[in-house]
């Protein structure tokens, strides 16, 4: 009888046991942030299942859209959220207010849905800058200034992968507890990775260093052999392996969107902040991510993230672009 590997397996360490401990480490903490979670928690549960039943794909947006609005607002933790899904902010009315701000794509990637490729959930926490009434400006903040960020991924299994601040971790979810297990703990981007991700296809529209950059994946002139082409389509899905197994993911500008595709609150700096936690690096093509000021909250950016390396590696070529 292994005892050891069966303590282990009965040791459950659930993501609400992880954050309560998380928390014992902060006396000063109310426990706010771990209700909050609780609630995003919730809405990943559900969406997890109804990806899995199969919903039609439009209602599927709208539906976790909705269910992560009221999870939010009825958690009592939240003052504004910035939802894909949402032209306006929604601004939480004062006898339901708390102190955070969420920013989220309730359900990223949805053009993949209907062939059954992973698509996910992203989020983003901000506390509010000041007590006073709450306005855009606390969410248009850096992203530097988030607390805590993560995505779940709805694929052959529902993985949620959260950072606040003091590492990344990965949780897996087991539908026969309805429990986030830890499974992937402390998790550490290999430092240069084999893999490049991007759509190919607006190559013709890249600006120089983009295109040097991949000419360089594919035909590397050190000697080192020429990295694999890895593009799922599903930011949630690419960023997921990128963290696990390490290279680069890029959206670019191009000719044809000069401000990139993807959007700076609930793509672009949730995603940064788990890479910076991990011990790789998130670029815009002209600073580090997470020190844009976005002005609007659909605001899109360029976005080059991965392993430390090989975000280097761009970030010389831009930098040589910006000399000559
Ligand atoms: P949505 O929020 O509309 O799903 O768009 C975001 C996204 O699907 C990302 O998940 C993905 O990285 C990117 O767009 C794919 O874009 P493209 O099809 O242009 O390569």
């Amino acid at each position: 009888m292994d005892y050891a590997a069966d303590a282990q397996r009965t040791d459950l360490m659930t993501i609400t046991r992880f954050v309560l401990n998380e928390q014992s480490k902060h006396p000063e903490s109310r426990g706010d942030f771990t209700i909050l979670l609780s609630h995003i928690v919730l809405g990943c549960k559900f969406v997890c299942s109804a990806v899995n039943k199969g919903e039609e794909q439009k209602k599927l947006d709208v539906l976790s859209n909705e269910v992560f609005v009221k999870a939010l607002v009825s958690s009592g933790r939240t003052c504004i959220l910035v939802s894909e899904e949402d032209e306006e902010a929604t601004f939480v009315e004062p006898s339901k207010r708390g102190r955070y701000c969420v920013v989220f794509d309730p359900l990223d990637g949805s053009s993949n849905i209907d062939c059954g490729v992973s698509i996910g959930t992203i989020f983003g926490i901000y506390s509010v800058k000041d007590g006073g009434e709450p306005t855009l400006d606390d969410v248009l903040q850096p992203g530097k200034n988030m607390v805590a960020a993560g995505y779940c991924m709805y694929g052959s299994s529902c993985t949620l992968v959260i950072s606040t601040g003091s590492g990344v971790n990965g949780f897996t979810l087991d539908p026969s507890l309805g429990e986030f297990i830890l499974t992937h703990p402390d998790i550490e981007i290999p430092k240069k990775g084999k893999i490049y991700s991007v759509n190919e296809g607006n190559a013709k529209n890249w600006d120089g260093p983009t295109a040097k950059y991949v000419e360089k994946c594919k035909f590397p002139i050190d000697g080192s052999s020429s990295k694999s082409l890895r593009y799922i389509g599903s930011m949630v899905a690419d960023v997921h392996r990128t963290l696990l197994y390490g290279g680069i993911f890029l959206y670019p500008a191009d000719k044809k969107s000069p401000n990139g595709k993807l959007r700076v609150l609930y793509e672009v700096f949730p995603m940064s902040f788990l890479m910076e936690q991990a011990g790789g690096q998130a670029f815009t093509g002209k600073q580090r991510a997470l020190d844009m000021v976005p002005k609007k909250i659909h605001e899109r950016s360029p976005i080059f993230l991965g392993s430390y390396d090989d975000v280097e590696e761009i970030k010389a070529l831009y930098a040589a672009e910006e000399n000559k």
